[in-house]
Protein backbone atom coordinates (compact mmCIF):
# COMPACT_ATOMS: atom_id res chain seq x y z
CA UNK A 1 0.00 0.00 0.00
CA UNK A 2 1.05 3.71 -0.60
CA UNK A 3 1.80 6.01 1.75
CA UNK A 4 0.97 9.53 0.43
CA UNK A 5 2.92 11.99 2.86
CA UNK A 6 2.79 15.46 2.23
CA UNK A 7 -0.95 17.03 1.28
CA UNK A 8 0.16 20.51 -0.09
CA UNK A 9 -0.21 20.46 -4.21
CA UNK A 10 1.75 17.54 -4.76
CA UNK A 11 0.25 15.51 -2.76
CA UNK A 12 -3.39 16.27 -3.31
CA UNK A 13 -2.08 15.69 -7.27
CA UNK A 14 -1.00 12.41 -6.09
CA UNK A 15 -4.10 11.55 -4.75
CA UNK A 16 -6.04 12.96 -7.62
CA UNK A 17 -3.92 10.36 -9.54
CA UNK A 18 -3.80 7.22 -8.00
CA UNK A 19 -8.05 7.82 -7.41
CA UNK A 20 -8.12 7.79 -11.34
CA UNK A 21 -5.80 4.75 -11.48
CA UNK A 22 -8.15 3.06 -8.79
CA UNK A 23 -4.62 2.66 -6.35
CA UNK A 24 -5.72 2.76 -2.58
CA UNK A 25 -3.31 4.72 -0.37
CA UNK A 26 -3.26 6.38 2.83
CA UNK A 27 -2.68 9.70 3.24
CA UNK A 28 -0.74 12.05 5.99
CA UNK A 29 0.45 15.24 6.35
CA UNK A 30 2.67 16.66 9.12
CA UNK A 31 1.17 19.35 9.83
CA UNK A 32 -0.94 18.87 13.14
CA UNK A 33 -2.83 21.73 12.37
CA UNK A 34 -3.81 20.58 8.52
CA UNK A 35 -7.40 20.42 7.82
CA UNK A 36 -8.11 17.16 5.87
CA UNK A 37 -11.73 17.85 5.37
CA UNK A 38 -12.63 18.78 2.23
CA UNK A 39 -10.20 15.82 0.82
CA UNK A 40 -11.63 13.38 3.22
CA UNK A 41 -14.85 14.36 1.05
CA UNK A 42 -13.36 14.20 -2.30
CA UNK A 43 -11.29 10.61 -1.32
CA UNK A 44 -13.50 8.82 0.86
CA UNK A 45 -12.01 5.15 0.48
CA UNK A 46 -8.26 6.96 1.23
CA UNK A 47 -7.77 7.04 5.38
CA UNK A 48 -6.52 10.10 6.11
CA UNK A 49 -4.12 11.45 9.84
CA UNK A 50 -2.06 14.43 10.58
CA UNK A 51 1.37 14.69 12.71
CA UNK A 52 2.73 12.05 13.05
CA UNK A 53 2.39 8.49 10.95
CA UNK A 54 -0.19 6.26 12.89
CA UNK A 55 1.69 3.00 14.01
CA UNK A 56 -0.92 0.68 12.78
CA UNK A 57 -0.04 1.89 9.04
CA UNK A 58 3.35 0.81 9.51
CA UNK A 59 3.19 -3.07 9.02
CA UNK A 60 1.00 -1.90 5.59
CA UNK A 61 3.13 0.41 4.02
CA UNK A 62 5.00 -0.99 1.04
CA UNK A 63 5.99 2.53 -0.73
CA UNK A 64 5.66 6.42 0.28
CA UNK A 65 5.23 9.03 -2.41
CA UNK A 66 7.14 11.86 -0.54
CA UNK A 67 6.44 15.77 -0.88
CA UNK A 68 9.37 17.86 -2.03
CA UNK A 69 8.51 19.40 0.94
CA UNK A 70 9.29 16.67 3.53
CA UNK A 71 13.13 16.10 4.08
CA UNK A 72 14.15 12.45 3.33
CA UNK A 73 16.26 12.89 5.97
CA UNK A 74 13.51 13.00 8.51
CA UNK A 75 13.34 10.47 11.57
CA UNK A 76 10.32 8.94 10.62
CA UNK A 77 11.09 8.68 6.89
CA UNK A 78 14.20 7.43 7.93
CA UNK A 79 12.93 4.83 9.96
CA UNK A 80 10.72 3.29 7.07
CA UNK A 81 13.64 3.60 4.27
CA UNK A 82 15.27 1.29 7.09
CA UNK A 83 12.51 -0.95 7.50
CA UNK A 84 13.19 -1.58 3.80
CA UNK A 85 10.11 0.83 2.62
CA UNK A 86 10.95 2.26 -0.84
CA UNK A 87 10.70 6.15 -1.12
CA UNK A 88 9.64 7.84 -4.16
CA UNK A 89 8.12 11.30 -5.48
CA UNK A 90 6.01 12.95 -7.76
CA UNK A 91 7.97 13.22 -10.20
CA UNK A 92 9.28 8.92 -9.81
CA UNK A 93 5.51 8.40 -10.91
CA UNK A 94 5.23 11.12 -13.54
CA UNK A 95 8.53 9.15 -15.57
CA UNK A 96 7.04 5.96 -14.98
CA UNK A 97 3.90 6.56 -16.45
CA UNK A 98 4.37 9.95 -19.13
CA UNK A 99 5.30 7.73 -22.40
CA UNK A 100 5.85 10.97 -24.00
CA UNK A 101 9.28 13.02 -24.42
CA UNK A 102 10.05 14.77 -21.60
CA UNK A 103 12.45 17.69 -21.21
CA UNK A 104 14.38 18.31 -17.89
CA UNK A 105 15.36 21.77 -16.22
CA UNK A 106 16.95 22.04 -12.99
CA UNK A 107 19.66 24.75 -12.08
CA UNK A 108 19.59 26.91 -8.45
CA UNK A 109 18.34 29.92 -10.81
CA UNK A 110 16.63 30.98 -14.37
CA UNK A 111 14.86 27.43 -14.12
CA UNK A 112 11.24 28.91 -14.82
CA UNK A 113 12.55 31.04 -17.07
CA UNK A 114 14.04 28.56 -19.25
CA UNK A 115 11.21 25.95 -18.78
CA UNK A 116 8.63 28.84 -20.47
CA UNK A 117 11.27 29.49 -23.11
CA UNK A 118 11.45 25.90 -24.03
CA UNK A 119 7.84 25.15 -23.74
CA UNK A 120 7.14 28.61 -25.89
CA UNK A 121 9.49 27.20 -28.64
CA UNK A 122 8.00 23.91 -28.71
CA UNK A 123 4.26 25.30 -28.76
CA UNK A 124 5.32 27.95 -31.57
CA UNK A 125 6.70 24.36 -33.67
CA UNK A 126 3.47 23.20 -32.89
CA UNK A 127 3.86 20.49 -30.45
CA UNK A 128 1.36 20.02 -27.81
CA UNK A 129 3.16 20.97 -24.62
CA UNK A 130 2.49 20.07 -21.11
CA UNK A 131 4.55 22.42 -18.61
CA UNK A 132 4.68 21.35 -15.35
CA UNK A 133 6.89 20.90 -12.14
CA UNK A 134 8.43 22.72 -9.32
CA UNK A 135 7.35 26.03 -11.79
CA UNK A 136 3.49 25.43 -10.16
CA UNK A 137 1.55 22.88 -11.23
CA UNK A 138 2.60 19.20 -10.23
CA UNK A 139 3.89 17.11 -13.00
CA UNK A 140 0.83 14.29 -12.41
CA UNK A 141 -1.70 16.49 -13.16
CA UNK A 142 -0.39 17.05 -16.84
CA UNK A 143 -1.30 13.09 -16.68
CA UNK A 144 -4.74 13.37 -15.17
CA UNK A 145 -5.48 16.68 -17.79
CA UNK A 146 -8.26 16.13 -20.62
CA UNK A 147 -5.27 17.23 -22.81
CA UNK A 148 -3.04 14.85 -24.47
CA UNK A 149 0.05 16.37 -24.49
CA UNK A 150 3.14 15.11 -26.66
CA UNK A 151 5.60 16.58 -25.20
CA UNK A 152 6.58 17.92 -21.34
CA UNK A 153 8.48 20.22 -19.98
CA UNK A 154 9.50 20.11 -16.44
CA UNK A 155 10.99 22.01 -13.99
CA UNK A 156 12.65 20.16 -11.18
CA UNK A 157 13.87 21.13 -7.52
CA UNK A 158 16.49 19.26 -5.73
CA UNK A 159 14.17 17.92 -3.31
CA UNK A 160 12.31 16.57 -6.39
CA UNK A 161 14.99 14.99 -7.73
CA UNK A 162 16.44 13.25 -4.19
CA UNK A 163 13.19 10.66 -5.21
CA UNK A 164 13.11 9.88 -8.67
CA UNK A 165 15.00 7.58 -10.11
CA UNK A 166 13.71 6.66 -13.65
CA UNK A 167 13.83 9.76 -15.27
CA UNK A 168 14.95 9.68 -18.83
CA UNK A 169 14.81 13.02 -20.31
CA UNK A 170 14.94 13.73 -24.51
CA UNK A 171 16.56 16.30 -22.86
CA UNK A 172 18.08 17.79 -19.75
CA UNK A 173 20.04 20.55 -17.89
CA UNK A 174 21.24 21.57 -14.56
CA UNK A 175 21.31 25.25 -15.90
CA UNK A 176 24.27 26.65 -12.83
CA UNK A 177 25.03 26.03 -9.35
CA UNK A 178 25.23 28.44 -6.21
CA UNK A 179 24.55 28.04 -2.53
CA UNK A 180 20.93 27.58 -2.10
CA UNK A 181 18.79 25.20 0.23
CA UNK A 182 21.58 24.91 2.91
CA UNK A 183 19.15 24.50 5.84
CA UNK A 184 18.07 21.53 4.55
CA UNK A 185 21.40 20.39 3.11
CA UNK A 186 24.07 19.37 5.58
CA UNK A 187 26.41 20.28 2.87
CA UNK A 188 26.36 22.10 -0.91
CA UNK A 189 28.03 18.81 -2.02
CA UNK A 190 24.42 16.74 -1.23
CA UNK A 191 22.69 19.72 -3.24
CA UNK A 192 25.02 19.32 -5.86
CA UNK A 193 24.28 15.46 -5.94
CA UNK A 194 20.45 15.91 -5.85
CA UNK A 195 20.83 18.34 -8.96
CA UNK A 196 23.03 15.98 -11.11
CA UNK A 197 20.67 13.25 -11.20
CA UNK A 198 18.49 15.32 -13.49
CA UNK A 199 21.06 13.90 -16.19
CA UNK A 200 21.35 10.19 -15.50
CA UNK A 201 20.12 8.42 -18.35
CA UNK A 202 19.10 11.52 -20.33
CA UNK A 203 20.03 11.22 -24.21
CA UNK A 204 20.93 15.02 -24.33
CA UNK A 205 22.52 16.25 -21.56
CA UNK A 206 22.99 20.35 -21.52
CA UNK A 207 25.75 21.27 -19.48
CA UNK A 208 26.88 25.18 -19.02
CA UNK A 209 30.50 26.02 -20.16
CA UNK A 210 32.20 26.33 -16.49
CA UNK A 211 30.96 23.15 -14.93
CA UNK A 212 33.19 20.40 -14.81
CA UNK A 213 31.96 16.96 -15.76
CA UNK A 214 30.75 15.49 -12.96
CA UNK A 215 29.77 11.45 -12.27
CA UNK A 216 26.67 11.03 -14.71
CA UNK A 217 25.10 7.57 -14.61
CA UNK A 218 24.88 6.32 -18.39
CA UNK A 219 25.19 9.78 -19.79
CA UNK A 220 23.79 9.85 -23.33
CA UNK A 221 25.02 13.04 -25.93
CA UNK A 222 25.72 15.97 -24.32
CA UNK A 223 26.19 19.94 -25.55
CA UNK A 224 27.86 22.82 -23.75
CA UNK A 225 26.85 26.41 -23.64
CA UNK A 226 28.23 29.67 -22.36
CA UNK A 227 29.27 32.87 -23.26
CA UNK A 228 32.28 32.31 -25.24
CA UNK A 229 32.46 34.48 -28.34
CA UNK A 230 33.86 33.29 -31.74
CA UNK A 231 33.21 33.05 -36.01
CA UNK A 232 32.85 29.38 -35.44
CA UNK A 233 32.39 28.03 -31.57
CA UNK A 234 33.70 24.65 -30.60
CA UNK A 235 31.70 21.45 -32.41
CA UNK A 236 28.31 20.94 -30.04
CA UNK A 237 29.14 24.20 -28.33
CA UNK A 238 26.07 27.07 -27.69
CA UNK A 239 27.46 30.27 -27.57
CA UNK A 240 27.63 34.05 -29.10
CA UNK A 241 28.67 33.44 -32.68
CA UNK A 242 29.85 36.58 -34.38
CA UNK A 243 28.77 37.20 -37.66
CA UNK A 244 29.46 40.86 -39.88
CA UNK A 245 30.19 42.26 -36.96
CA UNK A 246 27.56 41.34 -34.94
CA UNK A 247 26.46 39.12 -31.99
CA UNK A 248 24.38 36.26 -32.47
CA UNK A 249 23.08 33.32 -30.43
CA UNK A 250 23.81 30.46 -32.12
CA UNK A 251 25.83 27.10 -31.94
CA UNK A 252 28.89 26.03 -33.72
CA UNK A 253 29.21 27.89 -36.78
CA UNK A 254 25.81 28.46 -36.98
CA UNK A 255 24.11 32.13 -36.10
CA UNK A 256 20.99 31.79 -35.27
CA UNK A 257 19.17 34.91 -33.99
CA UNK A 258 20.78 38.23 -33.56
CA UNK A 259 21.31 39.23 -29.45
CA UNK A 260 20.08 42.75 -30.83
CA UNK A 261 16.41 41.37 -30.90
CA UNK A 262 16.24 39.98 -27.71
CA UNK A 263 13.58 41.57 -25.98
CA UNK A 264 15.16 41.43 -22.67
CA UNK A 265 18.82 42.58 -22.82
CA UNK A 266 21.40 41.14 -20.55
CA UNK A 267 24.10 38.25 -20.19
CA UNK A 268 21.91 35.74 -18.10
CA UNK A 269 19.11 36.67 -20.71
CA UNK A 270 21.40 35.37 -22.94
CA UNK A 271 22.58 32.13 -21.14
CA UNK A 272 19.03 31.14 -20.64
CA UNK A 273 17.74 31.45 -24.21
CA UNK A 274 21.54 29.71 -24.95
CA UNK A 275 19.98 26.93 -22.62
CA UNK A 276 16.93 26.91 -24.24
CA UNK A 277 18.44 26.34 -27.23
CA UNK A 278 19.96 23.57 -26.75
CA UNK A 279 17.70 21.95 -25.00
CA UNK A 280 15.22 22.04 -28.38
CA UNK A 281 18.21 20.19 -29.95
CA UNK A 282 16.29 17.48 -30.45
CA UNK A 283 13.21 19.08 -31.53
CA UNK A 284 15.20 20.75 -34.85
CA UNK A 285 13.13 23.89 -34.15
CA UNK A 286 14.32 26.18 -36.69
CA UNK A 287 15.79 30.10 -36.02
CA UNK A 288 12.22 31.61 -37.06
CA UNK A 289 11.05 29.69 -33.82
CA UNK A 290 13.42 30.68 -31.61
CA UNK A 291 13.52 34.54 -33.10
CA UNK A 292 9.73 35.03 -32.77
CA UNK A 293 9.73 33.47 -29.06
CA UNK A 294 13.16 35.77 -28.00
CA UNK A 295 11.68 38.53 -29.71
CA UNK A 296 8.42 38.31 -27.41
CA UNK A 297 9.57 37.03 -24.60
CA UNK A 298 9.78 39.59 -21.89
CA UNK A 299 10.29 37.34 -18.99
CA UNK A 300 8.12 35.89 -15.98
CA UNK A 301 6.75 38.37 -13.46
CA UNK A 302 8.77 38.82 -10.26
CA UNK A 303 11.84 38.80 -12.37
CA UNK A 304 14.36 41.44 -12.83
CA UNK A 305 10.92 43.47 -14.04
CA UNK A 306 11.10 47.36 -14.54
CA UNK A 307 7.65 48.65 -12.61
CA UNK A 308 8.73 51.93 -12.82
CA UNK A 309 10.27 54.28 -14.42
CA UNK A 310 10.24 58.25 -13.08
CA UNK A 311 12.80 60.30 -12.55
CA UNK A 312 15.49 58.82 -14.42
CA UNK A 313 15.12 56.05 -11.99
CA UNK A 314 14.25 52.42 -12.71
CA UNK A 315 12.31 50.91 -10.08
CA UNK A 316 12.92 46.82 -10.78
CA UNK A 317 11.03 44.16 -9.44
CA UNK A 318 13.12 40.62 -8.71
CA UNK A 319 11.24 39.02 -5.91
CA UNK A 320 11.94 35.59 -7.24
CA UNK A 321 15.48 36.22 -6.31
CA UNK A 322 15.52 34.09 -3.58
CA UNK A 323 18.89 33.55 -2.96
CA UNK A 324 22.60 34.98 -3.11
CA UNK A 325 23.26 34.01 -6.60
CA UNK A 326 20.23 35.29 -8.55
CA UNK A 327 20.72 38.61 -6.52
CA UNK A 328 23.85 38.67 -8.40
CA UNK A 329 23.21 38.09 -11.35
CA UNK A 330 20.31 40.25 -10.91
CA UNK A 331 22.83 42.68 -9.56
CA UNK A 332 25.50 42.32 -12.57
CA UNK A 333 23.57 42.23 -15.31
CA UNK A 334 21.65 45.64 -14.89
CA UNK A 335 24.89 47.78 -13.70
CA UNK A 336 25.72 47.06 -17.06
CA UNK A 337 22.99 48.57 -18.56
CA UNK A 338 22.79 52.10 -16.05
CA UNK A 339 24.38 55.27 -15.84
CA UNK A 340 24.02 55.55 -12.35
CA UNK A 341 23.85 52.73 -9.44
CA UNK A 342 22.48 50.25 -7.93
CA UNK A 343 20.45 50.50 -4.70
CA UNK A 344 19.42 47.30 -3.47
CA UNK A 345 16.50 45.93 -1.11
CA UNK A 346 17.23 42.58 0.31
CA UNK A 347 16.60 40.29 3.15
CA UNK A 348 13.68 38.17 4.43
CA UNK A 349 14.98 34.65 5.49
CA UNK A 350 18.52 33.60 5.01
CA UNK A 351 18.03 30.03 4.49
CA UNK A 352 21.48 29.80 6.71
CA UNK A 353 23.24 30.64 3.18
CA UNK A 354 26.90 32.25 2.93
CA UNK A 355 25.96 36.39 2.10
CA UNK A 356 30.52 36.76 0.94
CA UNK A 357 29.15 36.92 -2.97
CA UNK A 358 26.62 39.53 -1.94
CA UNK A 359 29.20 41.73 -0.34
CA UNK A 360 31.32 41.72 -3.09
CA UNK A 361 28.66 42.28 -5.65
CA UNK A 362 27.36 45.59 -3.51
CA UNK A 363 30.92 46.96 -2.66
CA UNK A 364 31.55 46.86 -6.26
CA UNK A 365 28.48 47.93 -8.04
CA UNK A 366 25.67 48.90 -5.61
CA UNK A 367 25.20 52.71 -4.09
CA UNK A 368 23.74 50.94 -0.82
CA UNK A 369 22.00 47.84 0.60
CA UNK A 370 18.84 48.01 2.25
CA UNK A 371 18.27 45.69 4.87
CA UNK A 372 15.18 44.35 6.02
CA UNK A 373 13.39 41.42 7.49
CA UNK A 374 14.66 38.40 9.81
CA UNK A 375 17.89 37.67 8.67
CA UNK A 376 19.07 41.37 8.21
CA UNK A 377 21.71 41.16 10.59
CA UNK A 378 22.89 38.53 9.42
CA UNK A 379 23.25 39.35 5.70
CA UNK A 380 24.64 42.72 6.75
CA UNK A 381 27.89 41.48 9.06
CA UNK A 382 28.99 40.29 5.14
CA UNK A 383 28.10 43.49 3.19
CA UNK A 384 30.24 46.69 3.35
CA UNK A 385 29.23 48.59 6.44
CA UNK A 386 29.45 51.99 5.20
CA UNK A 387 26.73 51.00 2.49
CA UNK A 388 24.55 49.21 4.47
CA UNK A 389 21.06 50.51 6.44
CA UNK A 390 19.16 48.27 8.18
CA UNK A 391 15.05 48.57 8.37
CA UNK A 392 12.42 46.48 9.43
CA UNK A 393 9.76 46.04 6.47
CA UNK A 394 9.52 46.51 2.92
CA UNK A 395 7.64 49.44 2.64
CA UNK A 396 10.05 51.08 4.71
CA UNK A 397 13.19 49.83 2.88
CA UNK A 398 10.95 51.60 -0.59
CA UNK A 399 10.13 54.87 1.90
CA UNK A 400 14.38 54.98 2.30
CA UNK A 401 15.50 54.40 -1.27
CA UNK A 402 12.96 57.09 -2.72
CA UNK A 403 16.09 60.02 -1.61
CA UNK A 404 18.64 58.27 -2.02
CA UNK A 405 18.45 56.93 -5.97
CA UNK A 406 19.18 59.74 -8.58
CA UNK A 407 18.60 59.98 -12.20
CA UNK A 408 20.58 57.23 -13.90
CA UNK A 409 20.05 54.95 -10.58
CA UNK A 410 17.97 51.76 -10.06
CA UNK A 411 16.15 50.31 -7.37
CA UNK A 412 16.73 46.84 -7.55
CA UNK A 413 14.52 44.83 -5.11
CA UNK A 414 16.14 41.36 -5.40
CA UNK A 415 15.88 39.62 -1.42
CA UNK A 416 18.67 37.02 -1.89
CA UNK A 417 16.18 35.63 0.65
CA UNK A 418 12.74 33.03 0.67
CA UNK A 419 9.77 35.15 1.87
CA UNK A 420 7.89 33.57 4.78
CA UNK A 421 9.06 35.30 7.55
CA UNK A 422 6.89 38.33 6.43
CA UNK A 423 5.00 37.50 3.41
CA UNK A 424 3.39 33.44 1.83
CA UNK A 425 5.64 33.30 -1.14
CA UNK A 426 7.98 35.20 -3.46
CA UNK A 427 4.45 36.56 -5.35
CA UNK A 428 2.83 38.25 -2.23
CA UNK A 429 6.31 39.99 -1.46
CA UNK A 430 6.88 41.01 -5.34
CA UNK A 431 3.29 42.60 -5.23
CA UNK A 432 4.04 44.59 -1.81
CA UNK A 433 6.98 45.97 -3.44
CA UNK A 434 5.36 47.56 -6.47
CA UNK A 435 2.09 48.47 -4.44
CA UNK A 436 4.33 50.44 -2.44
CA UNK A 437 6.24 51.71 -5.20
CA UNK A 438 2.84 52.88 -6.92
CA UNK A 439 1.89 54.17 -3.34
CA UNK A 440 5.10 56.24 -2.01
CA UNK A 441 6.91 56.92 -5.68
CA UNK A 442 4.45 56.68 -8.82
CA UNK A 443 1.28 58.76 -7.30
CA UNK A 444 3.56 61.09 -5.03
CA UNK A 445 2.34 64.67 -5.11
CA UNK A 446 4.80 66.81 -6.76
CA UNK A 447 6.70 64.27 -9.03
CA UNK A 448 7.68 65.61 -12.48
CA UNK A 449 6.55 63.07 -14.23
N1 LIG B 1 4.88 20.56 4.90
C1 LIG B 1 5.02 19.94 6.10
N2 LIG B 1 4.48 18.70 6.23
C2 LIG B 1 3.81 18.07 5.25
C3 LIG B 1 3.68 18.73 4.03
C4 LIG B 1 4.24 19.97 3.87
O1 LIG B 1 5.59 20.48 7.02
O2 LIG B 1 3.34 16.94 5.49
C5 LIG B 1 5.44 21.93 4.73
C6 LIG B 1 6.84 21.91 4.16
O3 LIG B 1 7.79 22.16 5.14
C7 LIG B 1 6.84 23.02 3.12
C8 LIG B 1 5.40 23.31 2.81
O4 LIG B 1 4.64 22.59 3.76
O5 LIG B 1 7.40 24.21 3.63
C9 LIG B 1 5.00 22.92 1.41
O6 LIG B 1 5.47 21.61 1.14
P1 LIG B 1 4.79 20.67 0.04
O7 LIG B 1 5.71 19.55 -0.20
O8 LIG B 1 3.40 20.37 0.44
O9 LIG B 1 4.75 21.64 -1.20
P2 LIG B 1 3.72 21.64 -2.41
O10 LIG B 1 2.55 22.48 -2.08
O11 LIG B 1 3.46 20.26 -2.83
O12 LIG B 1 4.59 22.43 -3.50
C10 LIG B 1 5.68 21.73 -4.10
C11 LIG B 1 6.85 22.68 -4.24
N3 LIG B 1 7.21 23.20 -2.90
C12 LIG B 1 8.34 22.83 -2.29
O13 LIG B 1 9.17 22.12 -2.80
C13 LIG B 1 8.57 23.38 -0.91
C14 LIG B 1 6.47 23.84 -5.16
O14 LIG B 1 7.63 24.63 -5.40
C15 LIG B 1 6.01 23.28 -6.50
O15 LIG B 1 5.55 24.35 -7.31
C16 LIG B 1 4.87 22.28 -6.28
O16 LIG B 1 5.31 21.24 -5.38
C17 LIG B 1 4.43 21.60 -7.58
O17 LIG B 1 5.44 20.78 -8.09
C18 LIG B 1 7.69 25.90 -4.70
C19 LIG B 1 9.04 26.05 -4.04
O18 LIG B 1 9.18 26.91 -3.17
C20 LIG B 1 7.52 27.03 -5.71
N4 LIG B 1 10.07 25.28 -4.42
C21 LIG B 1 11.41 25.41 -3.90
C22 LIG B 1 12.17 26.48 -4.69
O19 LIG B 1 11.82 26.76 -5.85
O20 LIG B 1 13.17 27.02 -4.13
C23 LIG B 1 12.14 24.09 -4.04
P1 LIG C 1 14.22 29.71 -10.65
O1 LIG C 1 12.98 29.08 -11.18
O2 LIG C 1 15.42 28.83 -10.74
O3 LIG C 1 14.05 30.34 -9.30
P2 LIG C 1 13.68 32.03 -12.34
O4 LIG C 1 13.67 31.83 -13.81
O5 LIG C 1 12.39 32.13 -11.65
O6 LIG C 1 14.58 30.90 -11.67
O7 LIG C 1 14.54 33.32 -12.00
C1 LIG C 1 14.74 33.69 -10.64
C2 LIG C 1 15.81 34.75 -10.52
O8 LIG C 1 17.08 34.17 -10.83
C3 LIG C 1 15.66 35.90 -11.49
O9 LIG C 1 14.81 36.85 -10.96
C4 LIG C 1 17.09 36.39 -11.63
O10 LIG C 1 17.42 37.20 -10.52
C5 LIG C 1 17.92 35.11 -11.49
N1 LIG C 1 18.32 34.47 -12.76
C6 LIG C 1 17.58 34.22 -13.89
N2 LIG C 1 18.31 33.58 -14.81
C7 LIG C 1 19.53 33.36 -14.27
C8 LIG C 1 20.73 32.72 -14.71
N3 LIG C 1 20.82 32.14 -15.91
N4 LIG C 1 21.79 32.70 -13.87
C9 LIG C 1 21.71 33.25 -12.64
N5 LIG C 1 20.63 33.88 -12.16
C10 LIG C 1 19.54 33.93 -12.95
Amino acid sequence: MYLVAGLGLTGQSVLNYFASQGEPCFALDTRPEFDTSELEKSYPDVEFATGTLPSHWCGKITSIVLSPGIAKSEPWVKYCINQGTEVIGDIELFARAAGQPIVAITGSNGKSTVTTLVAEALKEAGYVVGVGGNIGCPALDLLTHETDFNVYVLELSSFQLETTYSLQAVAATVLNISEDHMDRYLAIEDYIQAKMTILNNTELAVIPLDFERVGIARPGDEVRFGLNYAETLPPKEYGIVMKNGQAWLGWEDHASVPVSCMAQQGLHHQLNALAMMALCRPFELSDAVFEKVLKAFKGLPHRTQVVLEQDGVSWINDSKGTNVGATVTAIESIQETLDGQVILIAGGVGKEADFKELGKAVAEFCGHAILFGQDKAVIAQQLPAEKVQLVETLSEAVLLAKPLAKSGDAVLFSPACASFDQFKNYIERGNAFEAFVQQYIANEVGSES
